[in-house]
């Protein structure tokens, strides 16, 4: 269980870093580069996680305000971050109230972008034995800057997703049918209902019925989709950011999934090497992971 939560934070790092690249390029342009593009630079989505999971170490479980604080601790604007999620954060630079801030950007709707879900890695973790609390917290979570019920709801399927994959559900019907089962949005609804038809299907055809963009309806679904299309972490991500777009988030997903159900060892180790060990990379990563571990199960 421990190389789980290992495998879950530096899953995401590195689908982050490995993805980055190749952000916005399309799946062909992909297919050319493809094999030689680890530079090991993780960007906001890594950035984001690691200050959920501060927080809920710290806190001991979530609290808004000391998440929002770490976000701001931990911000640096060239990791590119996304739109929303800048004019949120210097919102709360100003003062704004977290409870606030997120409902004020985009004409007050709030953002559905996959940035909620991006991060969301250490409350499927934390909460992984109560899918109740889980899906609350990651609302939570979320709206700190993603007040849109699409964007919350794209990083509670995401935590649900994490936390089942640790728990060992891969059969993929049983998967399918349990998130099918908690969704309350059918815009998720309808595409996690999709995944099964679409196993053999070209990439074009998933991009199209799943999506490869930076909404959350458009990404969190293609991420379980690379996921459960595989069986092994290398062939998934792989796959996830050959599909283009968006993806060093779409990468970031996929990695935790497949982090959480085949552990640490399973990431190959030449993604790990090439991932950044500066003052809070890999090294950090796997210590925020020991330590929600520990909290978790109380030992060592
Ligand atoms: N109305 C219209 N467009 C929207 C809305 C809305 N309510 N919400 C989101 N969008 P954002 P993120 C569109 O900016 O989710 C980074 O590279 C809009 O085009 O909140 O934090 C990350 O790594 C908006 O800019 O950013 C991710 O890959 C976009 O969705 C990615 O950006 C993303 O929402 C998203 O990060
Ligand atoms: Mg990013």
């Amino acid at each position: 269980m421990r190389s789980k939560f290992r495998g879950t934070l530096i899953g995401s790092a590195v689908g982050d870093a490995l993805g980055a690249p190749v952000e916005g390029c399309t799946a062909d342009e992909i297919s050319i580069f493809q094999n030689d593009i680890v530079e090991g630079r993780y960007t906001d989505d890594t950035e984001l996680m690691i200050g959920v999971a501060e927080s809920l170490i710290d806190k001991r479980g979530f609290d808004g305000a000391d998440m929002a604080h770490k976000f701001l601790r931990n911000y640096h604007a060239w990791r590119r971050y996304g739109p929303g999620t800048r004019a949120v954060l210097e919102l709360l630079r100003e003062g704004v109230s977290w409870e606030k801030a997120s409902t004020m950007i985009f004409g007050g709707n709030g953002s559905y972008g996959n940035g909620a879900a991006m991060r969301i890695a250490p409350i499927g973790l934390f909460y992984c034995d109560d899918i109740d609390t889980l899906w609350e917290i990651a609302y939570r979570a979320s709206h700190i800057t993603h007040s849109h019920v699409l964007g919350k709801e794209g990083a509670a399927i995401m935590a649900c997703s994490i936390a089942l994959a640790l728990r060992g559900y891969r059969d993929r019907e049983k998967m399918l049918n349990y998130l099918t089962a908690r969704t309350r949005e059918d815009i998720y609804r309808d595409k996690l209902i999709k995944i099964e038809q679409l196993l053999d299907a070209d990439k074009q055809t998933v991009i199209e019925e799943l999506g490869n963009r930076e909404t959350a309806f458009e990404s969190v679904i293609t991420a379980i989709y690379s996921f459960i299309r595989f069986d092994n972490f290398k062939d998934s991500v792989s796959y996830a950011i050959g599909l283009g777009g968006d993806t060093d988030t779409i990468g970031a997903m996929t990695g935790a999934i497949c982090g959480a159900y085949y552990g640490l060892e399973a990431i190959p180790a030449e993604w790990v090497d090439a991932l950044e060990d500066d003052e809070k990379g890999k090294s950090y990563i796997i210590w925020l992971a020991d330590e929600l571990y520990r909290i978790k199960f109380g030992s060592g």
